[in-house]
């Protein structure tokens, strides 16, 4: 936007406020470097509250702890021109007196990082001190030479008692009245397959950028705190040591949302994918996420991941299921059989047993749970237990369903699809995911590449944002509920339900 302004020759202020937490991530560095080198008039406010979620991580954040404690910056300054005034006058004395001066500051004051990278510094100022803050602005608004640094210390939850006393809880809060949990969290089992899987390989180590009670993790990191690690908000840097670990004979199990796995794509496939290495990828908060919103929908990592070669991509039916893969998922990539995926979803499961033990399941067969002969649903992760409750009211109707639960998306279990294909040539693919290159396109090109003739029906997310809302609206609302899957069913194959009438007693 600055730039934009200046190719206009406008004159206007640009403020860009970021967390410290934000500050963790190498895009923020990306900007800093570029404005500080243009000598662009940009305000940056740090608003710093020493926490991303939770506690923040890293070597800025602790450079920004120093600052806290350091002499303040005006202090220092006054202290150093004092210094200075009793120095002798004279050209060559000038020049000691910059470098000293210089030198004295970068002593003094621990933030001269921003300053190097050509920004002039003010603060640390009082965020909750709204005079102080007034008046740092309206000099940083005044402030003609280059790019301006605002560094803005505040409270997390300041003000608010509930938030004071939990301010990792109350980061964020979900609308009041949802219903009490009666399955656990997929979060939660997830957690415990990867304690189980730590216990049990001394080479594993358990990652996150910056979710460590989003990701269900915490308790994690003192129990293993050698080999549980929270890198940031830094997704990219995230995949990328855990490369470097892998090539090491690691085994890295790296926790991050679906949506935040975007961000390290390229990392994903040419630090990971491309070097052949082996690699758990956990993506929670796969598909739907409700109250998040638009920013954190889940629905895009089955068509990034499923085209880097040498990938396996799971999605678990429920949570025992879930924890199964994950044990699945670690053997693989301790076995150096490539990266390996799996995607789970927001919120609870489906308050199933959970087995003593867990199990390795085989690669890329696919789970039948029900047979019909007038039609197949092939349901993705999640919707399988809609699939199966769908197909349940079809029966009612006289309409057979086959229902299989796939598991894999990659590789796909091509004999038994074909097997079907041959059978009864009516399937219907459901995912909570977009269609655009998901799991139901994955089946489309198998049955294209194999010949096999099939009127398919692809459930799924169409070709739009998906806005907050909860994730029983949305399901509903996009025809991914066992009542969706159904109609769908009718309505593409109204020919069967026909059929399948109750016959009309005459006269
Ligand atoms: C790319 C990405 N990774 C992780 C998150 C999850 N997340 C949301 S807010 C947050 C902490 C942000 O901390 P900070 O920037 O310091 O802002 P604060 O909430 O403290 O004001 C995190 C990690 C996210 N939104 N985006």
């Amino acid at each position: 936007m600055a730039l934009a302004r200046d190719l206009r020759g406008e004159e206007w202020n640009v403020v860009a406020v970021i967390g410290d937490g934000a500050l963790t991530a190498g895009m923020a560095f990306e900007g800093l470097n570029n404005v500080g080198h243009d000598h662009r008039r940009v305000i940056v406010v740090l608003n710093d509250n020493g926490m991303s979620i939770a506690p923040n991580v890293g070597a800025v954040s602790r450079m920004l702890e120093a600052v806290r404690t350091a002499t303040p910056y005006r202090g220092a300054k006054h202290v150093v021109r004092q210094v200075l005034e009793h120095m002798p006058a004279g050209e060559l004395a000038e020049e000691a007196r910059r470098r000293i001066f210089n030198s004295l500051k970068a002593l003094l004051i621990p933030n001269l990082l921003f300053e190097q990278l050509g920004f002039t510094y003010f603060g640390p100022v009082d965020g909750h001190d709204l005079f102080a803050v007034e008046n740092v602005l309206a000099k940083a608004r005044d402030f003609r030479d280059g790019p301006v640094f605002v560094h803005v210390h505040t409270q997390k939850g300041h003000g608010y008692g509930p938030a004071e006393d939990d301010n990792v809880k109350w980061h964020g809060v979900s609308a009041t009245g949802a219903a009490k949990a009666t399955a656990p969290q997929y979060t939660a089992v997830f957690a415990d397959a990867v304690r189980e899987i730590l216990k049990s390989d001394e080479r594993t180590v358990a990652i996150t950028a910056a979710m460590p009670g989003g990701t269900g993790m915490l308790p994690l990191f003192s129990e293993f705190p050698q080999r549980v690690i929270d890198v940031g908000i830094c997704e990219q840097h995230a995949v990328t040591m855990a490369a470097g670990l892998a090539t090491q004979g690691i085994v890295p199990v790296v926790a991050i949302y679906s949506t935040f796995l975007q961000r390290g794509f390229d990392q994903v496939l040419h630090d990971v994918a491309v070097q052949d290495l082996s690699f758990v990828f956990a993506m929670d908060r796969a598909g739907i996420v409700g109250d998040d919103g638009r920013t954190h929908q889940g629905l895009y990592d089955i068509a990034y991941l499923r085209p880097l070669p040498g990938f396996t991509l799971m999605a678990p039916k429920d949570e025992a299921e879930l924890r199964d893969m994950l044990w699945t998922a670690h053997h693989h990539a301790a076995a150096q059989r490539g990266p390996i995926g799996v995607r789970f979803p927001r919120g609870t499961g489906f308050g199933v047993t959970i087995p003593a033990a867990p199990r390795e399941l085989p690669i890329g067969v696919s789970e039948t749970l029900r047979e019909g002969d007038d039609l197949v649903i092939i349901a993705y992760g999640q919707p399988v237990n809609a699939a199966l409750e769908a197909a349940e009211t079809l029966a009612r109707e006289g309409l057979q369903a086959t229902v299989v639960n796939a598991r894999f998306a990659k590789p796909l279990d091509a004999e038994r699809l074909l097997a079907l294909a041959a059978r009864t040539p009516r399937f219907v693919t459901v995912e909570e995911h977009v269609v655009a290159g998901g799991f139901g396109s994955a089946v489309a090109e198998l049955l294209h590449e194999r010949g096999a003739r099939v009127e398919l029906e692809m459930l799924g997310i169409p070709d739009e944002h998906v806005d907050h809302g909860a994730q029983k609206l949305w399901r509903r609302h996009y025809g991914l509920d066992a009542e969706g899957i159904a109609a769908a069913v009718r309505g593409r194959w109204p020919q069967l339900v026909r059929a399948h009438e109750p016959e009309r007693t005459a006269g």
